[in-house]
């Protein structure tokens, strides 16, 4: 898993307002509506009233990144939510949200992020929440994803994610991972869920047959420019993005990427 760096994360809160035109240009939605249609709610009934939501700086593993609690607040107070970051890091910082009235708590270490809701026990993951909130996304940009043969590049925990709603939604899910066994293990899951999904073991070769392509993989230029074209759509929750900088500018409009946002609005919508 890709441990994000401050670079990644800098420029989030300042950027929220134009990164929500951008999305609303791109699928339609503003990013509360994203994260209310993936998590199947009506967006009047995510309501921020009442709810204090901590985020705890987490010291363990490589410890803190600078920016990151600030943006991951930043983007829950965007959404309207009464949000605080902890003094405190750690276990003294749970105590602290608690004592300051916390109902949710966000914290992440090296290996998982997560949101709690203190009152009804729920949690959200963050691979899994970005992978859901991604596909709505994507869903919107292509108008809907039945019988369209989408490639999913990554199958750790945001690829699977992914891959279990593209198939929920009606999408042909194709899934390519470096590890052969674990874009198996995905596929198998799939299919004992009822839903038709394809292992793919050459790159180039699903890449010069999909034109929708999720990139959920921590790797860079994994998507080449000559399989970029006018009509191709790609969401791409992977951080870094996979497709060179050149081309992300060109074609702007068919490209979702984001280092947080998604994710965070889509755990949070998770757990209220
Ligand atoms: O509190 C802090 O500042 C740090 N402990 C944050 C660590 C953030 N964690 C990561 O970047 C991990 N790789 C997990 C991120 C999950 C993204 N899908």
């Amino acid at each position: 898993m890709t441990r994000l760096k401050e670079d990644d994360i800098s420029k989030v809160v300042a950027g929220l307002t134009q990164y929500d035109v951008e999305l609303i240009s791109k699928t339609g939605c503003s990013l509360k509506a994203i994260a209310a249609r993936a998590v199947r709610r009506d967006l009047n009934s995510v309501s921020a009233s009442g709810l204090k939501i901590a985020v705890i700086p987490v010291t363990s593993g490589q410890g803190v990144i600078g920016g990151f609690t600030t943006a991951v607040a930043g983007i829950l107070d965007y959404l309207g939510f009464d949000t605080f970051i902890t003094q405190n890091s750690d276990v003294a910082g749970i105590a602290e949200a608690v004592q300051g009235g916390a109902g949710v708590l966000f914290a992440a270490d090296d290996h998982k992020f997560i949101a709690f809701n203190l009152r009804t026990g729920a949690i959200a993951d963050n691979g899994a929440a970005t992978g859901q909130g991604y596909i709505t996304a994507l869903n919107q940009m292509c108008c809907g994803l039945t019988e369209k043969p989408v490639l999913v590049i990554g199958a750790g925990p945001v690829g699977r994610g992914a891959a279990g709603l593209v198939a929920k939604l009606g999408g042909l899910v194709s899934v390519y991972d470096i590890d052969v066994t674990a874009s198996r293990a995905l596929v198998d899951e799939l299919r004992q869920q009822g839903q038709p999904a394809k292992v793919e073991t050459d790159l180039d070769y699903a890449l010069s047959r999909h034109q929708v392509i999720v990139d959920a993989s921590p790797a860079e230029d994994v998507i080449p420019p000559r399989y970029i074209t006018e009509r191709t759509i790609i969401a791409a929750p992977g951080v870094p993005l996979g497709v060179q900088a050149d081309q992300h500018g060109k074609h702007f409009d068919r490209i979702l990427h984001d280092p947080l946002q998604i994710g965070v609005a889509t755990m949070c919508f998770l757990v209220i």
